[in-house]
């Protein structure tokens, strides 16, 4: 370290040789940030732990005498804990900014004696805690040694603020001066932005001092002082952003968190079980009820949103007599029913996977709207969804069918993918006009003054589902045994007419009643199976399906867009 036995003449400058304290300062309190962010996001990564400074604030808590917990809340009231996160955090900076002028002028031992030991209070404090203690003293480590690992660079770096020993150069090309002449104050003087002219130009040989003895004619001055300020506003961007993304993970963690501790009431009038007889007993064919893991998603969410019922509610508003406002509880408070519904999405293709069948919990929609007084005016029930999602159908489909807002499926609460805390179902109608997934509003309107999201986007405004049917085993191209019996089996739907039929055609033959699964509501679908004796060779297989109206599919083929697929599911196997 050099010796400033040469004073700069200008004042407020620092002596020769020495790194500025504000640099130092924002190195430490930089580094602090990049050490908290970085501990914080590796305890949210672990299953939301809290972050090092909440457990420091509560191992205060749990030391301080109560006499003296007392007096703090009877002073600060319901703030006090932020009151103390607020302090543990001022003597944090502090602490940093002391340790950082330390560091940056080669007083490096006793700065890292200094951060050892607050790093040493912050990894005991959630020791011995309730909760995931020891996740939060790893994360601390962890982020102490990042943190220390950033001041040490930032350190460094900050070594190019230095002001230069020997004779103070009032005048002429300065080496690290700008525009302005006296090499002291640009120092202070921001972003080294002004310097860098003269520093580019810097005439070779010009006989003034060396800063540090390089080779070379790099423009050193600016372009360190501004590595040393550029790397300083990454670190801090880097830090914000791990902050943020730890605060966010955290909120997600809390709502699956709040989600498992839901006790759904029951139906008013249970359904039964579904009864084994839905079933064909083939293997492959879809599951009746679909499993919650195996359940399409289809959003426009990016990233599907958590919501926490805290703070939720669902709104009915517009073309009402009354608007409503109701809570989680309320919801659940209403008489729930149980709803066994296939649903659907429009963009499913012939034979895709875009469809399963849950039993939903939910209370009726029509009682809800009835509550609140649907005003004649209205032709169109809008579902808005927390991220501004919208779904529209015709009053006129609320006909008496089971259409609910669902607040459980198949026996849990909403799953987050699947709308959690609440979302619309309405038997018979593609997800697109109905389905609106995190509801925040049903709103009451007309179609003449407002479209759902996919309506301008160019889908048919009606989107009743159609009656489709999938062929589920053998697989598309699969090779089966030649001159034994085979069993085709899939599933038909018709929601809410129901399906009545399904035929079987093997290549150009026949079609052939297959069997059916027993009926279990009109608003699901139904398993069928047809057993064929494929001759050795190549063989097309096709389903179609009719439905208790006595509609039967039609074989003309369209692709989704701006209404649902059309065409009969046909597959090419092989016999041999
Ligand atoms: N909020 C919201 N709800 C939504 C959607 C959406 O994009 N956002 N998509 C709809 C569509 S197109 C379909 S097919 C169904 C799918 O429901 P699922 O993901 O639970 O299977 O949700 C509907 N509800
Ligand atoms: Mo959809």
């Amino acid at each position: 370290m050099q010796v400033a036995d040469h004073p700069v003449a200008d004042t407020g400058a620092e002596p020769a040789g020495r790194v500025p304290a504000w640099a130092g300062a924002l190195a430490g309190v930089v580094s602090l940030g990049a050490g908290l962010a970085a501990s914080d996001l590796i305890a949210a990564v672990r299953h939301g732990a809290a972050s090092p400074i909440v457990e420091v604030g509560n191992r205060v808590v749990d030391l301080v005498p109560v006499g003296l917990r007392e007096w703090a809340i009877a002073t600060f009231g319901t703030s006090d804990k932020v009151v103390l996160l607020t302090g543990v955090v001022v003597v944090l900076v502090a602490v940093a900014a002391v340790a950082g002028v330390w560091m940056v002028r080669g007083r490096r031992g006793p700065a890292l004696v200094l951060l050892a030991l607050v790093l040493v209070v912050g990894v005991v404090a959630p020791l011995g805690r309730a909760g995931a203690g020891w996740v939060s003293a790893l994360a601390t480590l962890l982020g102490g040694a990042i943190g220390l690992a950033t001041l040490w660079l930032l350190a460094d770096r900050a070594q190019a603020l230095a002001v230069p020993a020997g004779p103070a150069v009032p005048a002429g090309p300065a080496v690290m001066a700008g525009p302005a002449a006296p090499a002291g104050p640009t120092v202070t003087a921001g972003p080294a932005v002004t310097a860098e002219p003269a520093a580019t130009v810097e005439p070779a040989g010009a006989g003034h001092p060396e800063v540090e003895p390089m080779p070379g004619p790099r423009p050193k001055g600016a372009a360190t002082r501004r590595g040393f300020l550029g790397l300083t506003a990454g670190v801090g961007v880097a830090a914000v952003a791990a902050g943020g993304l730890a605060t966010w993970l955290r909120s997600r963690a809390a709502v699956t968190t709040e989600r498992l501790g839901i006790r759904l009431p029951k139906a008013v009038d249970p359904l039964p079980p579904v009864s084994p007889g839905v079933s064909v007993g083939v293997p492959g064919v879809s599951p009746f009820i679909t499993p919650i893991d195996d359940f399409y998603r289809i959003d426009t969410a990016f990233v599907p949103p958590r919501v926490s019922i805290d703070g939720w509610s669902l709104r009915v508003r517009g073309r009402v007599r009354r608007e409503l406002a109701l809570t989680y509880e309320e919801l659940l408070a209403r008489p729930m029913v149980e709803v066994d519904a296939t649903i659907a999405c429009v963009s499913n293709f012939v034979g895709g996977d875009l469809v399963g069948t849950a039993r939903w919990l939910g209370c009726r929609l029509d009682d809800l709207l009835a509550e609140a007084g649907i005003d004649p005016s209205a032709d169109q029930v809008v579902g808005r969804s927390v991220d501004d999602f919208t779904a529209g159908f015709p009053t006129a489909v609320l006909d008496g069918r089971d259409a609910i807002v669902a607040v459980g499926m198949n026996g849990e609460p909403l799953p987050t993918d699947h709308g959690y805390p609440a979302r619309l179902i309405v038997p018979g109608l593609y997800g697109y006009v109905s389905a609106t997934k995190w509801l925040s509003e049903i709103e009451l309107t007309r179609f003449d003054e407002t479209q759902g999201y996919w309506i301008p986007r160019g889908w048919n405004v009606q989107a009743p589902i159609i009656t489709e049917s999938r062929i589920d085993t053998p697989a598309k191209g699969a090779t089966v045994p030649a001159g034994r019996p085979l069993a085709i089996g899939g599933v038909a739907w018709s929601p809410i007419r129901g399906i009545a039929g399904v035929e079987v055609q093997l290549d150009d033959g026949p079609w052939e009643a297959a069997e059916l699964g027993e009926s279990h509501a009109g608003t699901t679908w139904r398993q069928w199976k047809h057993v064929v004796t494929p001759a050795a060779g190549g063989h097309t297989i096709r389903v179609r399906a009719t439905d208790t109206e006595g509609s039967t599919q039609t074989g003309d083929t369209a692709q989704p867009g701006p209404g649902p697929a059309t065409g009969w599911h046909t597959i090419r196997v092989t016999a041999s």
